[in-house]
């Protein structure tokens, strides 16, 4: 009976762990931006309640999420980043929430990426 009992919880156990882990998404979306600066504010904006990890890498331009797909989705998050003025391939920021963004985090810029050694900007490439 005890057996039987342990049995059961195991089953159980398994069932809720891949309930849980089929609401996660892990995912990497690419998002444009220049400095440490940047990287504070696109983090900031794509932590959004649901979202579990985020980490952007400066040199890659990737942006690493972990979230639960019941309480947000991946539209939600990419709308925030382009409100924070942020360029997400495939998803623009409008020119005014691009305005906002600080003098020296202008990504779309030349002279700013060439200064940080990168090549062309997502918009520059989306217009093609
Ligand atoms: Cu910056």
């Amino acid at each position: 009976m005890k057996k039987y009992f342990l049995t059961l919880l195991a089953v159980v156990a398994m069932t809720f762990n891949s309930a849980a882990q089929s609401k996660i998404t892990e995912t990497s979306i690419e998002v444009d931006g220049l400095c440490g600066m940047c990287k504070e504010r696109i983090e900031n904006a794509a932590y959004l309640p649901g979202v579990k990890k985020v980490n952007w890498d400066k040199e890659t331009h990737q942006l690493d999420l972990v979230f639960r797909n019941d309480k947000i989705s991946k539209e939600e998050i990419i709308a925030s980043i382009n409100a924070a003025g942020h360029d997400v391939k495939g998803a623009l920021a409008s020119d005014e929430q691009y305005a906002n963004i600080h003098g020296c985090c202008r990504f779309r810029d030349p002279g700013q990426r060439a200064k940080h050694g990168l090549g062309e900007a997502l918009c520059t490439q989306e217009k093609k």
